[in-house]
């Protein structure tokens, strides 16, 4: 039992329990009156009763910091008696009709919403929040996703401080008002759950653009943001003009509004949202200049642009019948966004990404205390299950049955989903049932990945008979246990795969490329006919979410050199490394001292003789796993060992091939004006590695480099690479270059985050102290989630060795911050505590002193419900 100073643990919301709404809303009437402490909300709801439901004559609406003005039923007041007050602060309304109107008018202070959810302030602008529950925070509704209604928004606001209002659908009228007031309306021709309701008004500016779909419709695009700001929203233009041109080619969707604006806000508790027809975007992901935003924001520009737009279909048009089918809409689109970018340019490349980002944060996640299915079975606050699980595994498991099922049914089977449910409100189960029955395969044991957490780890051994030359593979796949789901079934396992020849030759590939389906605990499969013993080049492409094992050394190596496919070309690369790096944790433990693996050495010295041509892939490559990626694979973590032999293993390097990284770093210096293309991102990035090792080398002018490129970089990715270089080192350079970097861009809050991230993440050994000493800085501002996520969030989830700080003191850092932040921005706070929750990961001194900081935390008197279940789950796992 764990204590808590909560009255009672808040509830748990069971799939099982799902009940469709007792009443249904088919337009919604708003109003807005805004003022930034006293926001006037009326609302009228014309509702009826939902034949699917059983019969009740209760009215439930959902509200959360409203002040009730007054309530009608079809005009008439209502009397107190028949209205009761919820404790979560809904309304229960008696003895309603069957269909009826209801008008509502609340008052709601957008000044004093530090949640960022509903309608809130930021910058003297007004913008809105809704997913997932924020639209209750805004007027009395059934606030769930089921419930579709029309929606016309009537906006109000003094016109010098908000000369820009705008809603979902079309404009449809404006004009003036007394007292130097005006209005504008908004109406939304298609139905829509609550969470996709937006307003924002202020002081903005628009940049616009059109666009003409293929059936002829003209679009008008703009993208509002501050004066200012206008000259950094052409990628973000360039990025939705493509996608809206690839949806139509690749899914035949098309755009069903006038107009697409997208707004973009400073202050916001994620990257964007998808509202319908009116996109709000965390600047993060609208604002790029070269001169301020590196390459990887350029391209988390393009990924969340059309991600956003991407759900106009997935997401809006067909909606999720409940919260527990989050995944039908996150996960599918996230897959569409992935496959858009590939398409883009380098498909190889962008794949790597992807893999990297999923075991970076979904592995762990599947293999800690939050472990849940891509479709949960419960949850205490959904905010919490806004996860690399939902949204990232979930994409894999669209990726997974579009390789079953092939590209032309799975095209199929997205079309057949469309005409079945547009405007509906539906499940996990509706997507894969079209897709089977498009596609007349079986899904029925596929559809165990969306019900079992964990992540499968799939072992091979292989057997070769000379005589008969017949190879044999044998896959075997388990699924460890995560909380609430000790035994685990078999999972269908798509291994695309070939054989190579261990001649040296490359790309010598033998007979027998294929995708194996692995459906059972363990299978074999044969060979027939070969030459020689092959080496199996497994899950190609990376084509299933799961653990590999039981290649040796050698064989990663034959891989790593000579796969024709890149994804595994890369991976067998790390997963070397990973295996060297162990070894050397136990030589460094056994006080016997490191050297540089010579087979590691080779594959550089292999990777540099053909570093340009495809240097993004060449800088992936030379890429050290990450330290935590290293520490997943040990029985328990070693944090400082790690560290250790991984600092030891970039200064090896960087020693060795200093000559070749040096020219390497001279020869790509970028010739002409900066590009944003495939190409010159590529050469920039192999650019930076290098430098990256020059930097650790122990002779030689790396840090002089570094400085002059600091000094001279044009864009931001060669800046903030050269600082890197500097701010994890002892250069008398470092506090010079830190300080000028924050005296040119102190006034650009997503140049500043950087400033921060970069000493957050820091090699040094002084960083905690650091960290500690910049959360007090004048630019540091809890309010702000970007910048609480790039000092605090960074460095807790980003700088292993001092994070987990044998003194602890990393720990209280982070518990401390959930505290302040949770009496501020319950969400962010919340998203916060995931560090802390790997306890069991870690050695039993620091995983106590982990847990006790989870338990201060819980004692917390009224700690928020979503952080309350973080914290709980991690301590309870
Ligand atoms: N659907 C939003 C995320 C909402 C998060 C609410 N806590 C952005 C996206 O996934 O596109
Ligand atoms: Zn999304």
């Amino acid at each position: 039992m764990i204590a808590t100073s909560q009255p009672s643990p808040p509830p748990t919301i069971h799939r099982e329990d799902y009940r469709p709404p007792a009443f249904l809303v088919d337009s919604v009437d708003l109003h807005l009156a805004l003022h930034p402490a006293a926001t006037r909300v009326k609302a009228r709801l014309a509702l009826r009763r939902n034949p699917a439901a059983g019969p009740s004559g209760t009215l439930e609406l959902d509200g959360e910091a409203l002040t009730l003005l007054g309530l009608r039923l079809d005009g008439a007041p209502l009397p107190p008696d028949r209205v009761r007050h919820r404790a979560d602060g809904g309304l229960s309304i008696d003895g309603v009709p069957e269909a009826f109107a209801l008008d509502s008018e609340v008052e709601i202070s957008p000044a004093a919403n530090s949640e960022l959810s509903g309608l809130y302030l930021s910058g003297g602008n007004y913008f809105t929040q809704c997913e997932a529950e924020g639209f209750r925070r805004i007027t009395f509704f059934p606030d769930r996703p089921d419930v579709m209604a029309r929606y016309t928004t009537t906006i109000e606001a003094d016109r010098a401080a908000c000369p820009v209002l705008l809603g979902n659908g079309n404009p449809d009228g404006a004009g003036e008002l007394p007292d130097g007031r005006h209005w504008a309306r908004w109406v939304d021709p298609h139905p829509k759950p609550s969470y996709l309701f937006a307003v924002v008004a202020g002081d903005l500016v628009a940049v616009r653009d059109r666009f003409t779909t293929r059936s002829g419709r003209e679009v008008a695009l703009a993208i509002y943001v501050r004066q200012g700001d206008e000259d950094a929203c052409g990628h973000a233009m360039d990025s939705l003009k493509r996608s809206m041109a690839w949806d139509e080619q690749t899914y035949g969707l098309e755009y069903d509004l006038d107009v697409f604006n997208i707004a973009a806000v400073s202050d916001f508790n994620m990257g964007a949202m998808e509202n319908k027809g009116l996109n709000v975007f965390n600047t993060k992901y609208i604002l790029a200049r070269p001169e301020t935003a590196t390459d990887a924001d350029y391209e988390g520009i393009e990924t969340v642009v059309s991600h956003e737009y991407f759900h106009n279909w997935t997401g809006n048009r067909v909606t999720c019948r409940d919260w527990f089918q989050l995944s039908l809409k996150e996960g599918l689109t996230v897959f569409r966004d992935q496959h858009f970018t590939a398409d883009q340019g380098s498909a190889a490349v962008k794949r790597l990404w992807d893999v990297r980002r999923l075991r970076a944060a979904q592995f762990p996640e599947d293999a800690g205390p939050m472990a849940h299915p891509v479709r949960p079975d419960s949850y205490v606050e959904i905010n919490n299950f806004y996860t690399a699980t939902v949204y990232q595994k979930g994409a894999e498991v669209v990726r997974m049955m579009r390789s079953l099922i092939g590209e032309a049914d799975f095209r199929r089977g997205m079309d057949l989903y469309i005409a079945r449910h547009d405007n509906q409100a539906v499940t996990i189960e509706d997507f894969v049932q079209a897709m089977q029955d498009a596609s007349g395969v079986d899904l029925a044991r596929f559809r165990r990945w969306y019900a079992q957490a964990g992540t499968p780890e799939l072992r091979v051994r292989d057997a070769f008979d000379e005589s008969s030359g017949r190879y044999t593979l044998t896959l075997s796949q388990s699924t460890p246990p995560t909380p609430g789901q000790p035994e685990k079934l078999p999972v269908p396992i798509p291994v695309r795969m070939g054989l190579i020849g261990t001649d040296g030759t490359d790309g010598a590939e033998s007979p027998g490329a294929a995708t194996l389906l692995l459906e059972e605990a363990e299978q074999d499969f044969t060979f027939e006919g070969l030459p020689s013993k092959p080496v199996p080049s497994l899950l190609r492409g990376f084509s299933a979410p799961v653990k590999l094992s039981g290649l040796s050394l050698e064989q990663l190596g034959v891989l790593a050199a000579h796969d024709t496919d890149p994804f595994v070309r890369w991976d067998s690369g790390q997963q070397y490394a990973v295996a060297e790096m162990l070894r050397l944790v136990r030589d460094l433990r056994a006080q016997r001292p490191l050297e540089l693996p010579e087979g590691l050495a080779a594959n550089i010295a292999a990777l540099l003789e053909r570093a340009t041509d495809d240097a993004a892939f060449t800088a992936e490559a030379l890429a050290l796993p990450s330290e935590d990626f290293v520490a997943d694979q040990m029985p328990v973590a070693d944090p400082d060992a790690v560290h250790a032999v991984r600092q030891f293993l970039r200064a090896a390097i960087g020693t060795r091939f200093a000559g070749a990284f040096a020219a390497l770093h001279a020869e790509l210096t970028d010739p002409g004006p900066y590009r944003i293309d495939g190409m010159a991102i590529g050469r920039r990035a192999l650019r930076n590695a290098c430098l990256s090792y020059l930097g650790r080398a122990e002779q030689g002018d790396g840090l002089l480099r570094a400085e002059a490129q600091f000094n001279t970089a044009g864009n931001m990715t060669d800046m903030l690479a050269a600082l890197r270089v500097l701010a994890d080192s002892d250069s008398p350079a470092r506090e010079a270059a830190l300080a000028r970097f924050h005296a040119t861009w102190k006034r650009d809050d997503l140049v500043l985050d950087k400033w921060f991230t970069i000493q957050a993440v820091s090699a040094r050994t002084d960083t905690l102290q650091q960290v500690q000493a910049l959360a007090g800085h004048l630019d540091f501002d809890l309010r702000n989630p970007n910048r609480v996520r790039a000092l605090v969030g960074a460095f807790a989830a980003g700088n292993p060795a001092q994070f987990h700080h044998a003194s602890g003191e990393g720990y209280r850092f982070l518990a401390d911050t959930v505290i302040a932040l949770d009496a501020v921005n319950t969400q962010v706070a919340a998203r916060m505590v995931g560090p802390l929750g790997q306890w069991k990961r870690q050695d039993a001194a620091r995983g106590t002193m982990m847990r006790a900081e989870l338990q201060r935390i819980l004692e917390r008197p009224g700690l928020s419900k979503g952080t309350y279940e973080k914290v709980s789950k991690s301590l309870a796992a």
